[in-house]
């Protein structure tokens, strides 16, 4: 496939814990980088020197306990210092930006998960990043008992995956929501099945998507 429009994208990819966000991004980094697309892969939260000791504290399993709204503050902060310092830069500089996470995340996560109003979020999201979104969200869909198996066999579990099975239930039902309010910007796949049916089912997703934003 030939890129013959190269404006810069926003890719994120999302869903709750075990997914395969990790190694699906793989999967689109590589396909992005065959097209010669120029890339810059980053995460959330993360992807500056302050993020990643923000994500290192928001994971921390003991000790701090931070309440609903300092765990949202914390997340915004990273987001902030990442939208302004690697991002925003990106996208200027002609880059393609794909995303483990974003404000979808917070949505989920704070907001269903841990019962945030959604427009005080909305509100953040408007004074953090007024006019960068994402132009594609992969959403990896599974049954949370099944993401929280992979989770497990992977080995120690961190400050989220330790809640309970409602809170991931409530994350899983806030990420479908979203889709329904905003189904031109997601994409759904069934992340519960095999790794090569996945990856088949990103690879349909992307050819269709890339050879659309690129035409
Ligand atoms: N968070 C938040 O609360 N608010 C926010 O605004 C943001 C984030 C941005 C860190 O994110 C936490 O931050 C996150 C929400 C919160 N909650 N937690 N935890 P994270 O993205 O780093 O954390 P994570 O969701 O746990 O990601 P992860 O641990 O990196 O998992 P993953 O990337 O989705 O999965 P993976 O590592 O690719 O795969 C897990 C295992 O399953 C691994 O052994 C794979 O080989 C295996 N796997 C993957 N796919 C398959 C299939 N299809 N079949 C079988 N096995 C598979």
């Amino acid at each position: 496939m030939k890129v013959v429009n190269n404006t810069p994208k926003f890719i994120t990819v999302e869903g709750g814990e075990g997914v395969g966000k990790t190694t699906q991004l793989r999967l689109i980094e590589t396909r992005l980088q065959a097209l010669n697309i120029p890339l810059l892969v980053t995460r959330e939260p993360g992807g500056t020197p302050l993020g990643e000791q923000l994500r290192a504290l928001l994971l921390q399993k003991d000790g701090l306990a931070p309440t609903a709204m300092a765990e949202l503050l914390m997340v915004f902060a990273a987001r902030a210092q990442h939208v302004s310092t690697v991002i925003v830069p990106a996208l200027e500089r002609g880059e393609w930006v794909l995303c483990d996470r974003f404000t979808d995340a917070s949505f989920a996560y704070q907001g269903f998960g841990r019962g945030i109003s959604l427009e005080v979020i909305a509100q953040l999201a408007d004074i953090v990043h007024p006019t960068t979104k994402p132009d594609l969200t992969i959403l990896l869909d599974v049954d949370p008992e099944i993401g929280l198996q992979r989770a497990r066999a992977r080995g120690e579990l961190d400050r989220f995956e330790r809640e309970a099975a409602p809170f991931f239930e409530a994350v899983r039902a806030g990420y479908l929501s979203q889709v329904e309010r905003e189904p031109d910007r997601w994409r759904v796949i069934n992340a519960g099945a095999d790794l090569e049916n996945v990856q088949r089912q990103l690879d349909a997703l992307l050819n269709e998507w890339i050879a659309g934003a690129t035409s």
